[in-house]
């Protein structure tokens, strides 16, 4: 019988390194509303993709109305076989819309949606906050840049994928 050690030393463990992903094609979807946030989202993005050997060629950068219409945006990227990720950026802001929990939650779903339906890493990178304020921290100032952790998400779900059909293959 194998002992708690042997057996631990036999679990077989999957993540995703952050190497260069010379060969990643992303789809970055742009929700425009309360663009002066989104854009630098959007620069973050694009900064950590080419940092880590995306090529600029395979970055598509789709731009849609506002973070409701992002789903559907996402879903036609999906659909349309070009991208191993999609990356969906945007900015709800509570104190600029009565419809706040709507937006939000329908686009969160949305995105949700999308990945499960079309096998394919939906990267939700919109920032649902309290005031516009807190949307600046979290797009490139004192609280980092959520653009830039969603394009690196997207990295490591395409590693974490890959190496789960290289297993399948094998079999
Ligand atoms: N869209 C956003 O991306 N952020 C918001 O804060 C927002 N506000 O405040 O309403 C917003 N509304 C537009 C929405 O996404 C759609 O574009 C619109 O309802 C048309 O379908």
């Amino acid at each position: 019988m194998k002992n708690l050690q042997q057996q631990r030393s036999e679990i077989t463990h999957i993540d995703g390194n952050l190497f260069e992903n010379t060969a990643a094609r992303v789809g970055i979807i742009v929700g425009r509303f309360n663009g002066f946030v989104v854009e630098s989202l959007v620069d973050g993005a694009i900064d950590a993709l080419l940092r880590h050997g995306v090529q600029g060629s395979n970055i598509t950068v789709i731009r849609v109305p506002g973070a409701f219409e992002l789903p559907l945006a996402a879903q036609r990227a999906a659909e349309s076989d070009r991208f191993d990720a999609i990356v969906a950026l945007g900015a709800v802001i509570r104190g600029s819309t009565p419809h706040f929990d709507f937006v939000a939650s329908e686009s969160a779903k949305g995105l949700a949606g999308v990945a499960t339906d079309y096998n394919i890493p939906v990267i939700n990178g919109v920032l649902t906050t309290d005031s516009i304020e807190q949307a600046i921290e979290r797009a490139g100032t004192k609280a980092g840049n959520k653009g830039s952790e969603a394009a690196m998400v997207a990295l490591e779900m395409i590693a974490v994928l890959s190496q789960l059909d290289i297993e399948e293959d094998e079999e």
